[in-house]
């Protein structure tokens, strides 16, 4: 555990009653100077932490942020899994964090968390809007797999999401492929896969999730956008977090250790694509299968079918529903 985070938990076990500076520096064998510093840098990150004379530290409120030692209590079957848990404040994209990370060898189960980026990504380059009040992040996985098997992966990293908010008491996520999660109807997460791979072996992949915890406050939101807050009362960052983090874990392990049809009744029971008519694109925009959608097969490809009976599956793509009538 990080200094500061045994810094914290002294304040924590020291409860109203708060503890001083100086019995916390002699438990953890540092100065005075060092903890008053360590209680700075946690109130820079959002806890209320006050200085009452005579008594010394007193934690009064948590912050609703997701940050490690608020999310790792709240783990549960996947404690074990994720090994590593940083971040929590703001940064530019926790993807950009993780991969530097996964470069420099970081093992599977390293994650980094974030309460607001500046530069979020989706996919194909754009946007993912970031504001204070979601939650973003970024797990190292190293499957041993072909990197074509890579794509399945977002559509059970969707599941284990899905099963993660079922936790936090959200009505049923439904997931529209390949990688968006949807409650209400609006857009409540979304999936960024990246990694680095040989030919025929993948090294590393960083799992991205952006998630919309609650809307910032005046920060605008884009259209077809769902919160957890709007279903879920009290919805706080660190316990969606923690419990995203057990069902993608467990989906992952699902996933690696019998290949995406370990998951797929478990998909088509949450598919919001299913009898819709639709079309898909490519990189360029051009329209490169329309049909209406029979499922997902068994690599997590989207099976069309088209007027004349004929079937066709595609592997990457982005999909616009049809107006039927036209
Ligand atoms: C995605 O891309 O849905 C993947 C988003 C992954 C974001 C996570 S956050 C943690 C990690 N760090 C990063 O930098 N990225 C990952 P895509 O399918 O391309 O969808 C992007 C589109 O969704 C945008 O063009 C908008 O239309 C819409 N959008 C942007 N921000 C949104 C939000 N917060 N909620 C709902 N929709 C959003």
């Amino acid at each position: 555990m990080a200094t500061r985070d045994i810094v914290l938990a002294a304040l924590r076990a020291a409860g109203s009653a708060g503890v001083s500076g100086e019995t916390i520096a002699r438990e953890l064998g540092m100065s005075r100077v060092a903890i008053a510093k360590h209680v700075s840098a946690l109130r820079d990150a959002g806890y209320d932490i006050q200085a009452v004379p005579g008594t010394g530290y007193r934690l009064v409120a948590t912050p609703d942020a997701p940050l490690p030692p608020e999310v790792r209590p709240l783990l549960t079957s996947s404690a074990g899994f994720w090994t590593r848990i940083d971040g929590g404040g703001e940064t530019g994209s926790t993807n950009d964090d993780a991969r530097v990370l996964a470069r420099s060898g970081a093992p599977e189960g390293t994650v980094v968390l974030a309460s607001r980026q500046t530069a979020g990504r989706g996919r194909l380059g754009r946007t993912w809007s970031s504001p204070g009040g979601g939650a973003y992040l970024s797990a190292v996985l190293r499957p041993a797999v072909a990197p074509a098997d890579v794509s399945s992966l977002a559509l059970a990293v969707g599941v284990g999401i899905a099963r993660g908010l079922a936790e936090t008491g959200a009505p049923d996520a439904r997931l529209k492929w390949p990688n968006d999660v949807l409650l209400g109807g609006g857009k409540v997460a979304g999936v960024l896969l990246e990694m680095a791979a040989e030919t025929d072996r993948v090294d590393w992949v960083v799992v991205g999730v952006g998630l919309n915890v609650r809307r910032g406050p005046g920060e605008p939101h884009p259209p077809g956008a769902a919160f957890l807050a709007d279903s879920v009362d009290g919805a706080r960052s660190a316990a969606t977090v923690a419990a995203v983090l057990d069902g993608i874990a467990a989906a992952y392990e699902e996933w690696r250790d019998g290949g995406f049809p370990a998951l797929l009744a478990e998909y088509e029971r949450r598919d919001a694509l299913r009898g819709m008519e639709v079309a898909v694109r490519d990189l360029a925009g051009r329209v490169v299968a329309t049909g209406t959608v029979d499922g997902v097969d068994d690599a997590g490809r989207l099976v069309l079918r088209s007027a004349d009976g004929g079937v066709s599956a595609v592997s990457a793509g982005e999909v616009t529903l049809r107006d039927p009538s036209r």
